[in-house]
């Protein structure tokens, strides 16, 4: 009987393996709210960007708001080089970005050593 056990915590640590690499895991993905003075959005900051693909509506000014909760020095910046924005983000502050919603194009954001990143979809 405990052989069978075995057998069977042996199977779904396989299959669980299996889907951890080749499994197909969705990136979170959200649009911005749009109201009457623009759109925003807001983006957690925790072991990574949350939503890690945020779409944008062109032309319409848009405030990014990040919050870190993540104490991590790796995330105390974030960078949009086709922005030139290079902000601080204190843990459990939020944080307003504006960028140019002006040109459509994916443009992709960073922490400061570029080692999480985050990307815009403007159309
Ligand atoms: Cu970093």
């Amino acid at each position: 009987m405990s052989q069978i056990i075995v057998l069977i915590v042996g199977l779904v640590l396989i299959v669980f393996i299996a889907w951890w690499f080749f499994g197909k895991h969705e990136v979170s993905q959200e649009s911005a709210t749009i109201s009457a003075d623009g759109q925003s959005a807001t983006v957690v900051v925790n072991g990574g960007y949350n939503p890690a693909v945020l779409k944008l509506k062109q032309g319409v000014p848009v405030k990014l708001t990040f919050n870190r909760k993540d104490p991590t020095n790796c995330l105390e910046k974030v960078v949009f080089p086709d922005f030139g924005v290079d902000a601080d983000l204190p843990v459990g502050q939020d944080v307003v970005i504006t960028i140019d919603t002006s040109k459509a194009g994916e443009y992709e954001y960073s922490c400061g050593m570029h080692m999480f990143h985050g990307k815009i979809i403007i159309k």
